[in-house]
């Protein structure tokens, strides 16, 4: 298939290439550029596509006359002036997830939040396996979705996970069911103001028929978006037409409206985080008519992701947990709720701030911890709201200091509330490093 336009793909990393394949698989003329002057993988690119031409740094002047739309990797913003001046020459900016989107015909469960939204579209996903469904999961949480779809072109269903940068160049996804799973501060290094980067958030309503919405959070509702219908979940009991929590024989279960699912105790995974992760897929895979046994199998059986509120060892009567993907000020105070009995933590936090406003962490980390260690280029920013603090270079620093003051009963919590770029290559690579070390004590 050919629609004779010629592309300019933006951002040559794991977007970007998905994008290279995929055009090349359907046989369409594309150039691509990506800022960084010295791209490493440049020359392996023009080896593989020898009749396209490739830039880096730079991009001359005379290459936007020929381009007839261009596909931007999320990292890259559109206020980048070459995007402003096609922008104002008339020229279509799309992202990855539009490609795929005109190429698939398979049902959507469009997952986006600040917090919880990989744990959500994986659970989602085993939910649906678990159904016998043939499911594709990707997107935001590691594989690209046009390196899915050619994966599995065949997909009968996909679950995937959006980030609001990829939302700004997503128009009309027309998902079967979306949800923005919560709010809170991010990217405030990219975005001018929360209402801006909510604005983002809400564009996967933008044709949905059926949206899912947290009672807990007001910012996850949509204004206006034409569904034809709406789930509710909430961690109350109440109202009891939604997703809830509730009381039945003195346990604590998973309700749907008025009927009883599954006690907590049955969930693989725990915390309240994880039993609200739980009422938010089980609704997301029922609008797409998913089996309540299904569901339930699902939740008896997925122990969570790596790096995300994962238990590493436990020594001495200490719990070593690494939340590494707790990037932001939201995801390090639903790690630090679900996980301290009284002020039993010692928390790690630390790393590339993203010009958040770590003030909401404070009355937490006075409550819940005996001690907060700061490392990394923004960790005594955070470490200092705290009463009980020390602060530090290096995760390994931190981790030989919490070593000696912790004892029985504690929890080590690696929860940064920063992304990891000053010190590692990704979250995966920080958390990867905190397991290493507990290993090594
Ligand atoms: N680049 C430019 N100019 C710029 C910025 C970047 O040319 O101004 C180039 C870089 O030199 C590099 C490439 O773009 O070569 C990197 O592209 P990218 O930053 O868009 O990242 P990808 O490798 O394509 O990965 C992206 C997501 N990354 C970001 O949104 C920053 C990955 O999410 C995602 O897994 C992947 O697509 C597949 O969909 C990561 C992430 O941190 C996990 N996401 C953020 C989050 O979850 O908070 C949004």
């Amino acid at each position: 298939m050919t629609d004779s336009l010629n592309y300019l793909v933006v951002g040559l990393g794991k977007t970007g290439q998905s994008v290279l394949r995929h055009l090349a698989r359907t046989e369409q003329a594309f150039v691509a550029w990506d800022t960084r002057a010295n791209l490493p993988t440049l020359s392996d690119l023009k080896q593989t596509y020898p009749n396209h031409d490739f830039y880096a740094g730079d991009l001359p002047a005379s290459v936007l006359a020929s381009v007839d739309c261009i596909v931007v990797s999320p990292g890259v913003p559109l206020s980048h002036p070459v995007l402003q001046q096609a922008q104002a020459q008339g020229i279509a900016i799309i992202g990855d997830i539009d490609l795929w989107r005109q190429a698939i015909n398979a049902p959507i469960v469009a997952i986006t939040g600040s917090n919880a939204k990989s744990t959500v579209t994986s659970l989602v996903g085993a939910m649906a396996k678990a159904a016998g469904i043939n499911v594709a999961v990707c997107g935001n949480l590691g594989t690209p979705v046009l390196d899915e779809l050619a994966a599995q072109p065949d997909a009968q269903l996909w679950v995937v996970e959006l980030s609001s940068f990829q939302l700004e160049t997503t128009n009309n996804l027309n998902a079967a069911v979306a949800t923005v799973l919560n709010l809170s501060e991010d990217h405030m290094d990219r975005y001018d103001s929360m209402a801006q980067y909510k604005a983002a958030k809400h564009r996967i309503f933008a044709g949905a028929e059926h949206v899912v919405v947290n009672l807990n959070d007001e910012n996850s509702r949509p204004q206006d978006s034409g569904a034809k219908f709406i789930s509710e979940f909430t961690i109350s009991a109440e109202p009891s037409s939604a997703w809830r929590l509730s009381m039945l024989d003195d346990q604590e279960w998973l309700y749907q409206g008025r009927r009883p699912l599954m006690p907590v105790a049955d969930v693989a995974m725990s915390g309240k985080q994880n039993y609200e992760n739980a009422l938010a897929s089980a609704a997301l895979a029922t609008a797409v008519g998913v089996s309540v046994d299904a569901i339930k199998s699902a939740l008896r059986s997925f122990s969570g992701l790596a790096h995300r509120c994962q238990n590493v060892a436990q020594i001495n009567g200490v719990s070593w947990v690494n939340d590494s993907k707790g990037t932001n000020v939201g995801a390090t105070l639903a790690a630090i709720n679900g996980l301290h009995r009284g002020a039993n933590l010692i928390l790690l936090v630390g790393g590339v701030g993203k010009g958040a406003d770590f003030s909401p962490l404070a009355p937490a980390m006075a409550q819940a911890c005996k001690l907060v260690i700061g490392f990394g280029r923004d960790g005594a920013s955070i470490a200092n709201l705290a009463p009980r603090r020390y602060v530090c270079e290096t995760l390994q620093d931190a981790v030989a200091y919490a070593y000696g003051q912790a004892v029985s009963g504690d929890v080590v919590l690696l929860s940064p509330a920063c992304a990891s770029f000053d010190q590692f290559d990704s979250f995966e690579h920080r958390g990867d490093t905190f397991v290493r070390l507990v290993k090594e004590l």
